[in-house]
């Protein structure tokens, strides 16, 4: 999807102009993804634009640094700040933002140790990521010939420039062959997530999502779903589910923060409802939830400025 530039992008600390945001060609990061990173959302609310559960994907990008070994030389907070001072400095009200910390220029080679650790975050507009009807027409899932990493060979748990090698081979694969989005599947042959969103099915009346152990990313949109679902008065759970279970679900739907709730027409060309009720209840919650309209879940919007 074409990057849309803004005007500033934050960098170590300073606000930078858009085409000054450059790294050398031996940084680190570039070599051995030695990275990690978020994908956070800012809508406009009526009190202004608004940072969806940014204090949670910090702690996300934090806790992504700390599998790696890390050190990012902020805290927490500053980084917030500076997410915040970065949408402010767009304009935008609406915008998606890419918080990066990434092992920098000096250093070469696999001990990362001696490593510096560099910081930038970028915001720009983006649109629907799984396309404009992905809600009400669905999108199709084809379940990848590339397994989900194992924890101990790439840890699924933590956001890494370098997993995502993993993720965009499937999702390449997916799209070669005329589908949408991939089904990515553990090394134990369950079910772990989408290529870039976490998956929800509903069976027996019960919503299903897959847990971290299975490989799934612990999505901020999937918790989000969660206690939305259960205050619309569903059963929802974390727990593992089967290819099988994609196949014959009442309904499925994948969630990100770049997806948002997204329904699933089909999983390996076996059709499921589309879109289901618990799915357009959840999705139109959503809608209003990320926009500020639902008081009870207003904390989770963070106000930019
Ligand atoms: N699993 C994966 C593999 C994943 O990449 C995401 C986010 C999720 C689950 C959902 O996590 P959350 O956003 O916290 O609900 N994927 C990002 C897009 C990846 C990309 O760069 O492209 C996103 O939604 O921002």
């Amino acid at each position: 999807m074409p990057i849309t530039p803004t005007d500033k992008i934050w960098m170590n600390g300073e606000l930078v102009d858009w085409d000054k945001a450059q790294v050398h060609v031996l940084t680190h990061g570039l070599h051995y993804g030695s990275g990690v990173f978020e994908g956070i959302r800012a809508y406009e609310t009526a009190d202004g634009p608004a940072i969806f559960r940014l204090t949670e994907h910090i702690e996300r990008l934090f806790n992504s640094a700390k599998i790696l070994g890390m050190t990012i030389p902020y805290t927490v907070q500053e980084i917030i700040d500076a997410c915040k001072e970065t949408v402010a400095a767009t304009g935008l009200g609406s915008c998606y933002i890419r918080p990066l910390a990434y092992l920098g220029y000096g250093e070469m080679g696999l001990n990362t140790l001696p490593c510096s650790v560099d910081v930038a975050i970028a915001c720009w507009p983006w649109g629907a990521y799984l396309g404009d009807d992905a809600v009400t027409k669905g999108v199709r899932l084809k379940t990848s010939s590339w397994t989900r990493h194992d924890h101990n060979t790439m840890p699924p748990a933590a956001k890494t420039t370098g997993n995502y090698v993993n993720s965009s081979l499937a999702k390449v694969e997916a799209i070669r062959a005329g589908y949408d989005e991939a089904v990515m599947l553990a090394p134990n042959g369950l079910v772990a997530e989408c290529s870039g969103e976490n998956i929800f099915v509903a069976r027996h009346g019960k919503l299903i999502t897959p847990p971290l152990s299975a490989g799934a990313l612990e999505g901020i949109t999937q918790s989000t779903v969660l206690t939305i679902a259960r205050d619309l008065g569903y059963e929802a759970v974390i727990d593992n589910i089967a290819r099988t279970d994609l196949y014959i679900a009442e309904e499925a739907f994948v969630c990100g923060t770049a997806a948002e709730v997204s329904s699933v027409n089909s999983v390996d060309d076996r059709e499921i409802d589309c879109p289901g009720p618990k799915t357009s209840a959840i999705a139109e919650t959503y809608h209003k939830v990320i926009r500020g309209e639902v008081e009870k879940y207003r904390s989770w919007c963070e106000l930019a400025v």
